[in-house]
Order: C-alpha cells, then structure tokens, then sequence
C-alpha cells in the first residue's frame, strides 16, 4: 500500500503487517507502534516544552483547574500553576506538525480509517505534562465523552516522549471496550465510570497498564476506556497527543468539535 502526503511516499509496512495491525486495533482499541520517533526528534520536542512549561506559554489546562484526584485545590494552592496540557500543539511549531503528521503513523492511521483522514485542532492536540508531586489521577473514562462528530470513530496517537511506567503515571487500558455500549447510569455526571458498581469492578479487573517506550506511539479508539495515575516519579512525563478522524467523518455544526477547522493529514 502506497499513501502520499504532501507529496512525498510515505514509510512502506508490508500489507500484511498493516492488516495484522487492524485485526489487533479491532480487537484490543488499541495498538502500540514501537520506536517510531528517534532521539534527536524528541530531544527537540522535549526542549521546546521545557521552554514552553515555565514560564508557562499558553493556552494551557493546569491540573488545579480540573479538580481530578490529587490535584492542587486551586491556583494559588502549592503547585496550582502546574500544567497538565499544552494545548494547540500543532500550531505550536513546525516540529510538532512534523510529529503530527509522522509517516509511519500516517500509513497506519490511513489503512485503519481507510483513506483520507484529518487532524482535529479541537480534540487532544497537546502535550501532556505530567508532573511529580502535583499530577492528578485520571479515572475510567472514553474520551468520545465530549465530541460531536457524525460517527464515534476518532483515532489518537499518543507520542511517548520518554518512557511512561505505572510509576509515572502511564496509561491503563481496557482492551475491547471501544465496542461497548455503556449504560448511562454506569456513568457519573462528567462521564467517568462508577467505581463502585460491581458490573464496572468486573470490567475494571481487566485493565491492562501500557507501558511505552521512548519514541513508541499508542493508537486508540476513542471509545476505548482508559485510565491514569499520578507521576510517582522525580521526572515530568511528557507525551504528545493528536485525534484523527476520516475526512467524511464531519464534527456536528455549533459543538466545540466544530470550533476550529480540521487539518487534512493524507489524501489517499
Ligand atoms: O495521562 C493521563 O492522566 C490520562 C489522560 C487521558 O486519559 C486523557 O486526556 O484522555
């Protein structure tokens, strides 16, 4: 399979490697693409985060501000100006829409949407900086929750800047959960799954923790359910996200995925 983008033939997986790929994404919501991004490529990304972390240049969601667990109280709390989002990766500079629109994820992203595809500016497009001492916890939760599009068909791509553990506060998966229908009262008001309630603690008990290494990318459906921890590390965590969706699959008129316009990635 041949895609180009901007011109240029992109990375060349075999057919068979991109279809074994699918039939693991069908299955599991999720696949991890080792070692996609080098060293020097992230060591240039990681240096303009530092730059952007402290003083901090926005736009930019702090942990204080979404009251997760463990988070700082408030702003003037200690530790309440500690970003957890870099928001508008991709306008952020011509690095970050290189890593957006990396070949090998391209290819990838195009045989499993299966054509033409964009970036959405609403969704994701940030650095996730996940601080040691003043991080939160992210609960149980699919993160079509707040999305509007025609279809609930969006792919992310989360670019491991460095390697992300149990210990720094990595991602837990559910495989398989992208194909369920969750019943609303499994639910809180924000769209978390209720930990208390014993259908949810059987779901939850086949959680799998998804450790990457630095470079690796994690695509996954956005109805997969997933779930973090704390950094309990020293070291901030840093990782880089976008959302794709196929290009006919169009965000609903007036919702906040229609309120910047989408970046086409490939046309096949
Ligand atoms: O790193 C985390 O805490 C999880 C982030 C996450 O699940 C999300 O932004 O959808």
């Amino acid at each position: 399979m041949l895609i180009h983008a901007g011109g240029e033939q992109m990375f060349n997986s075999t057919d068979a490697q991109l279809e074994q790929l699918q039939a693991e994404f069908a299955d599991r919501g999720y696949v991890v693409l080792p070692g996609v991004i080098g060293q020097a490529e992230r060591s240039r990304l990681i240096d303009q985060i530092r730059d952007a972390i402290d003083p901090t240049v926005g736009p930019a969601e702090f942990e204080a501000d979404l009251g997760y667990p463990g988070a700082p109280a408030d702003r003037s709390a200690p530790g309440g100006r500690t970003p957890r989002r870099l928001l508008h990766a991709y306008a952020r500079s011509d690095e970050f829409k290189a890593l957006a629109a990396n070949v090998q994820v391209a290819e990838v992203l195009g045989y499993f949407l299966a054509g033409s595809f964009c970036l959405s500016q609403c969704h994701h497009n940030c650095i996730m900086t996940k601080h040691p001492g003043f991080s939160s916890a992210t609960l149980w939760h699919q993160d079509v929750r707040y999305w509007s599009y025609e279809r609930p068909e969006l792919i992310s791509a989360w670019f491991a800047l460095g390697q992300e553990t149990q210990e720094n506060g990595g991602l837990w998966v559910i495989p398989g959960t992208h194909t369920l229908d969750l019943a609303a009262q499994r639910l809180d008001a924000d769209l978390f799954l209720l930990p208390e309630l014993s259908e949810n603690q059987a779901l939850i008990q086949r959680a799998e923790a998804v450790e990457l290494q630095a470079g690796d990318v994690l695509l996954f459906h956005c109805r997969l359910l997933h779930a973090a921890g704390r950094n309990e590390s020293d070291a901030v965590k840093l990782s880089a996200v976008f959302t794709y969706h196929r290009q006919d699959n169009r965000s609903q008129t007036g919702t906040r995925s229609d309120r910047f316009p989408s970046i086409e990635m490939l046309s096949s």
